[in-house]
């Protein structure tokens, strides 16, 4: 075989390993001067029909879901996911590719085990102040479930249905799911404010404090594992739920 010809197959060998070691989805994720992890989301406003195949989300870059906040490491069948961002003056919204073994939703609607059922968890925290969020509405745990319903806690502790927060369209294929979401955003006074409330018109260069989470449960008496798009560096890194200090910080370009 010609030296050239030898090289080249060395160099593909090579090529073809280290590309196999890389991550599917090297996502853009960076640390601010604080150590924040910070993301963006592109201008664009998708069809929300739960296909990712929209112009806005071939012009967005898949993030990883692969931080445990909660339970042991899950296995690539057991859980995967990934997701993109995008948003217009109305919404953020985001696109979860989600593998999951099992799905499982057996808790009745309004109930405080709604953790306990496959959802994915979206955490905004309008004007990126940080800081408890367990009984006000300072930021937001939206927990959506598989039907859509969105749930989080209210400051009398009790828990609240949010689901004119986020509309969600998914398609399901077997162990994959796609999640489409629009997330209106509401700061603390309106999302206080039932009747009136209104969300945020948003505009380019705004900063929302942002994390992203799914529980699993594979037929367990409660979940099995939470798996974010954040590191949270703590002894407990199931924070997010409570502390908005722990999410990464969101740019509208
Ligand atoms: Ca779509
Ligand atoms: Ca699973
Ligand atoms: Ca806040
Ligand atoms: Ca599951």
């Amino acid at each position: 075989m010609p030296r050239n010809a030898i090289n080249l197959l060395f160099l593909t060998i090579f090529l073809a390993a280290f590309c196999k070691n890389q991550p599917k989805d090297a996502g853009k994720v960076t640390l601010n001067a604080e150590g924040k992890q910070e993301f963006s989301a592109v201008y664009g406003t998708p069809v929300l029909d739960g296909s990712g195949a929209d112009d806005v989300w071939a012009a967005s870059d898949w993030l990883p879901i692969d931080q445990v906040w909660f339970g042991p490491r899950p296995s690539a069948g057991d859980f995967e996911g990934r997701y993109k961002l995008a948003w217009d003056e109305n919404n953020l919204y985001i696109l979860a590719e989600i593998t999951d073994d099992s799905l499982q939703e057996i808790h009745p609607e309004g109930s405080e085990r709604y953790r306990d059922d496959d959802c994915l968890e979206i955490f905004i925290d309008e004007d990126a102040s940080g800081g408890d969020h367990h009984y006000n509405y300072n930021a937001f745990a939206y927990h959506i479930a598989l039907d859509g319903t969105v749930m989080d806690m209210s400051p009398d502790s009790t828990y609240r249905f949010f689901n004119d927060h986020c509309l969600t369209r998914m398609i399901n294929r077997g162990h994959e799911t796609t999640w489409e979401i629009a997330v209106r955003i509401y700061d603390e006074a309106a999302a206080g404010d039932q009747e009136e409330g209104v969300p945020k018109l948003l505009k380019s260069g705004k900063k929302i404090g942002f994390a992203l989470a799914y529980n699993d449960n594979d037929g367990s008496p409660e979940r099995e594992n939470c798996v974010g798009n954040i590191a949270v560096s703590s002894n407990n890194q199931n924070r997010a739920w409570t502390d908005a200090s722990v999410f990464g910080l969101l740019y509208l370009r």
